[in-house]
């Protein structure tokens, strides 16, 4: 199986996932800009949409959406998942949640010339964030271990950083719990976004 990634995108949810339970794995880095993947080659063969993350399984099938390459993981590795008779569903809601609303959200910060814009956007993420603070369930969303969904916030937690968006206390307190997990350092350093994590 392969990834193709680009630093602190979304794929990152992914990356971890996969280093997370030690998955055998190639991946491969993808300029969003020129589109051109680190071998050289057009990102736009692997995939017309020309965005990331681009999950090539081993009989050459390529999954794309980053909600479904999440769940397709939980799906061969369970222990990324949540267990229980609507452990899917609960699991599949909070990434949708994550996915159409927190992440769609964050498409001014990284598209928009308007500060106006930005500002809304901003509030409106914190308030998102509010929503999944006020509902976790212990040290991570769903418990004690962190899930696929946590994967993704993580990202969009790093993301909050990079563009001055508040963050309740427990999704930062979330966000160190996760950066000292061995899986989570060794995917910003292979991305090269170490300087991402905070100290403590
Ligand atoms: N709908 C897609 C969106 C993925 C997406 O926004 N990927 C970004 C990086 S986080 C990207 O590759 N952008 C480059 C582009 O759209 O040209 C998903 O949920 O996976």
């Amino acid at each position: 199986m392969k990834l193709y990634y680009a630093p602190l995108a979304c794929s990152l949810a992914d990356h971890i996932a996969l280093l997370e339970v030690g998955a055998s794995f190639e991946r491969e880095k993808v300029n969003l800009k020129t589109k051109r993947t680190a071998s050289g080659h057009d990102f736009n063969d692997v995939t017309r949409k020309g965005y990331v993350p681009a999950l090539v399984l081993d009989d050459g099938a390529i999954l794309t959406e980053n909600l479904a390459v999440l769940d397709w993981l939980t799906q061969q590795y369970p222990a990324l998942g949540v267990p229980g008779d609507l452990g899917r569903t609960r699991l599949l809601e909070t990434l949708a949640f994550i996915s159409t609303e927190i992440h769609q959200h964050f498409k001014p910060m990284w598209h928009s010339e308007s500060e106006n814009q930005k500002a809304q956007a901003r509030a409106k993420i914190t308030r998102l964030f509010d929503h999944l603070a006020d509902n976790m369930d212990g040290l991570y969303l769903f418990g004690e271990r962190p899930t696929v969904a946590d994967f993704y916030l993580f990202v969009m937690l790093l993301w909050a950083e990079r563009f001055d968006v508040a963050v309740p206390a427990p999704l930062s307190d979330l966000r160190r719990r996760m950066e000292r997990r061995p899986a989570v350092s060794a995917a910003m350093r292979h991305e090269g976004i170490e300087h991402y994590a905070l100290a403590g």
